[in-house]
């Protein structure tokens, strides 16, 4: 089953959205298998955001993601990662449709609120730099024979 690394950055977590936004995914179907709070230190925010690097906005992007707690969660379902980009909507919530989570909560591309993996070789790379195997969960729902 196909495996999304999902964060609600700092902005989301000081705004009291982790509950909404976990809510969100939980509600469409899919399963969390693994989630913790943490604080992100530069190191890994460079490697996180390494693609990123020669961008203009790259310090401003790594001083944000350390400055404050994030949410760090690991999601598992049918075409999970497309599915998460779509619910959260356009990098920046200017042209995020509305019923999305940046569409709805965010209002500057710099505080976008949400991460998400953007394909399969990212997940797999952002999930490993997050969590270590032991802190995910494989699990079968009883629902899922009547479900999706
Ligand atoms: P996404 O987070 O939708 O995958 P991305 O990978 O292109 O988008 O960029 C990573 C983050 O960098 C994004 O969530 C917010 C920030 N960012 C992107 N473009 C930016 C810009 N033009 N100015 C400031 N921050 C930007
Ligand atoms: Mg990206």
């Amino acid at each position: 089953m196909e495996r999304t690394f999902l964060m609600v950055k700092p902005d989301g977590v000081e705004r009291s959205l982790i509950g909404e936004i976990v809510s969100r995914f939980e509600k469409k179907g899919f399963t969390l298998v693994g989630a913790k709070m943490l604080a992100v230190s530069k190191e890994l925010a460079e490697t996180h955001y390494g693609e990123h690097k020669e961008r203009p906005f790259f310090n401003n992007l790594v001083s944000f993601i350390t400055s404050s707690p994030v949410f760090a969660m690991v999601w598992e379902g049918e075409n999970v990662i497309a599915e998460a980009r779509k619910m959260m909507g356009k990098t920046n919530p200017e042209e995020a449709q509305p019923g999305t989570i940046r569409g709805d909560f965010g209002v500057i591309v710099s505080m976008n609120i949400i991460h998400g993996s953007d394909s399969s070789e990212s997940a797999k790379r952002e999930i490993e730099l997050f969590f270590k195997d032991e802190e995910l969960v494989s699990y079968e729902k009883t629902i899922s024979k009547w479900v999706q």
